[in-house]
């Protein structure tokens, strides 16, 4: 093997090796000069049939091209690994320079913030506050509360019936009743909470929040009920120039009955009378059902929807966007 035949042979094995793009390709290039077939083998093998005159030089220059092939595959070996690893490092590489993407923050629903603003005016001027279950008796949301048996509140077009006998209440007022039958007056207190009723349009929520109050004392009168509202709507409102008159009305469970309205002097809804409360002087028989004597002690009550508060307080101008759970919504309440 001269001189330009060497030449030739690394040659072509640096060209073979560095084509070579991976580990296995490497590998087969390998093996086609130093493998068992290989090239260099072969003329290794034919070293034998060389003129003796020649063959220790022949050999020892075999041996420099079979080293020169062997630092060959070493380097590519080096470089393909050293482009794996390049790669790698590329395709998990973190930019510790972005900003994080932030988890959130949750806030309390409007309803919730309105219940709870309602329940700390109200604990302010002595009154305790109530729980008790959605799911409901009819003694409790209708009997107790002086309901005709024909009345058609009852019907399953306004109530909703579950299993059982069971009813979801249709106003905060059952859990009063319990209260009242577990208390002994004088009784003051508020019962928030959700209430369900057959009804759903753009201003009825088949699930919407009510707040009753209850006062039940020997001597109370309908002026302490417009002294208490009154209180109440100016803490709530943040404000005291809110009017508060009383109309006419009538509900099973108070005689006589009255619609509380308020009317703000000035904003958006200036000068109009809005209806917010059902109120009045609870009946004798729904007295009697608490376990007390009519003759002796009189209550007062009124009933507020928890949206419509929170509505005008907060200026929402329809009732769905409560329930739609729009983030860009909620997120303006929360504190
Ligand atoms: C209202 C209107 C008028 C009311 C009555 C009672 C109870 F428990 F004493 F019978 N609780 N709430 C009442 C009275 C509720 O809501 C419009």
């Amino acid at each position: 093997m001269d001189t330009a035949a060497i030449d030739t042979l690394i040659g072509q094995a640096r060209e073979t090796l560095a084509a070579a793009a991976d580990a296995a390709a490497l590998a087969n290039a390998k093996a086609r000069y130093l493998g068992r077939d290989g090239e260099l083998t072969r003329r290794m093998k034919e070293l034998g049939k060389a003129a003796p005159a020649e063959r220790a030089a022949q050999g020892k220059r075999l041996n420099e091209v079979k080293q020169a092939i062997e630092a060959l595959v070493a380097e590519r070996e080096a470089q393909i690994e050293r482009a794996l690893l390049a790669e790698r490092l590329a395709q998990e590489a973190i930019d510790v320079t972005l900003p994080g993407r932030g988890t959130g923050r949750g806030g309390l629903h409007p309803i919730t913030l309105t219940i709870e603003r309602v329940e700390e005016i109200f604990r302010s001027i002595g009154f305790d506050v109530a729980d008790g279950p959605e799911i409901e008796e009819d003694f409790f949301n209708f009997t107790a509360l002086n309901t005709p048996e024909n009345h058609p509140a009852r019907s399953m077009h306004d109530t909703f019936y579950v299993e059982g006998g069971l009813l979801l209440r249709t106003h905060t007022s059952p859990m009063q009743i319990r209260y009242a039958r577990l208390h002994q007056p004088p009784i003051r207190v508020i019962a928030p909470g959700k209430t369900y009723r057959v009804d759903s349009d753009a201003t009825h929520s088949p699930m919407f929040h009510q707040v009753e109050g209850l006062w039940v004392d020997e001597g109370v009168s309908l002026a302490d009920l417009k002294n208490v509202y009154t209180d109440f709507v100016a803490q709530f409102f943040e404000r005291d120039d809110i009017e508060v008159r009383f109309r006419p009305s009538y509900f099973p469970f108070t005689e006589p009955s009255a619609e509380i309205d308020i009317r703000f002097p000035d904003g958006p809804l200036a000068g109009r009378w809005l209806e917010v409360c059902g109120s009045g002087q609870v009946h004798p028989n729904v007295i009697r059902n608490i376990g007390l004597d009519p003759e002796r002690y009189v209550g007062f009550a009124f009933g507020s929807g928890i949206e419509r508060l929170a509505m005008l307080r907060y200026g929402v101008g329809d009732l769905r966007q409560f329930y739609e759970n729009d983030l860009r919504f909620l997120q303006q309440f929360a504190r």
